[in-house]
């Protein structure tokens, strides 16, 4: 068997739409990098919701270079959603800050709790979009396919890439 990696490379995904949706953002960012070490920072994406009628989105999304195994990086997101205020009503509401593990360089999993790549990631251009921003060569896993042959096929959904990146330059004030 293969040595595990002492490194991940993994693309998280940050969505807000509740609240000072900037600044929860931004904060993001920043508590992340006590995860790991932080190689890329996305711009911010306007996004239509999916699911049920809510408030616009903002999406982006981090790459990180983490010895964290993935449970645990996962465990550390879900810390960072709670320390945001995020309450967890409906599936797929609205909320102040959400955090998903995208994908993690060569590796998936189907554990109870967690799954890489993410089950929607495929099909969502809110997802797509930032991650092949911050990881332009990032492929499934499993197939090998390039995920930017797959921004084709979400290219209707409603997605606008702004002249900002995911920090708004606040993330040393927050
Ligand atoms: N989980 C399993 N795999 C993962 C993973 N790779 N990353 C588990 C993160 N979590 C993962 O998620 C439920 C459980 O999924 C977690 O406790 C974890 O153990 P959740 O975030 O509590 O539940 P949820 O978010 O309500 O449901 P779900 O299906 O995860 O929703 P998503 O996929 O997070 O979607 N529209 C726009 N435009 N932008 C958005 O950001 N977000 C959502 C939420 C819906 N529509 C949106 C957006
Ligand atoms: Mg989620």
């Amino acid at each position: 068997m293969a040595a595990a990696p002492s490194e991940f490379d993994a693309v998280v995904g940050l969505g807000s739409n509740l609240g000072d949706s900037r600044a929860i953002l931004a904060g993001g960012v920043r508590k992340l990098g006590s995860l790991g070490r932080i190689t890329a920072v996305s711009s911010a994406y306007e996004t239509d919701p999916i699911g049920p009628a809510q408030p616009i989105f903002l999406n982006g999304a981090v790459r990180l270079l983490t010895r964290k195994e993935p449970l645990e990086l996962l465990r550390g997101l879900l810390e960072i959603e709670r320390a945001a205020g995020r309450v967890r009503r409906e599936r797929w509401g609205p909320r102040t800050l959400d955090l998903d593990l995208l994908w993690i360089d060569g590796l998936s999993l189907a554990l109870p709790g967690l799954t890489v790549p993410h089950r929607e990631l495929a099909a969502r251009a809110f997802a797509l979009l930032p991650l092949v921003e911050v990881a332009p060569t990032a492929a499934d896993p499993g197939s090998g396919q390039l995920y930017t042959t797959l921004l084709p096929a979400v290219s209707a959904q409603g997605v606008r890439r702004l002249d900002e990146r995911l920090d708004f330059g606040l993330s040393s004030s927050i």
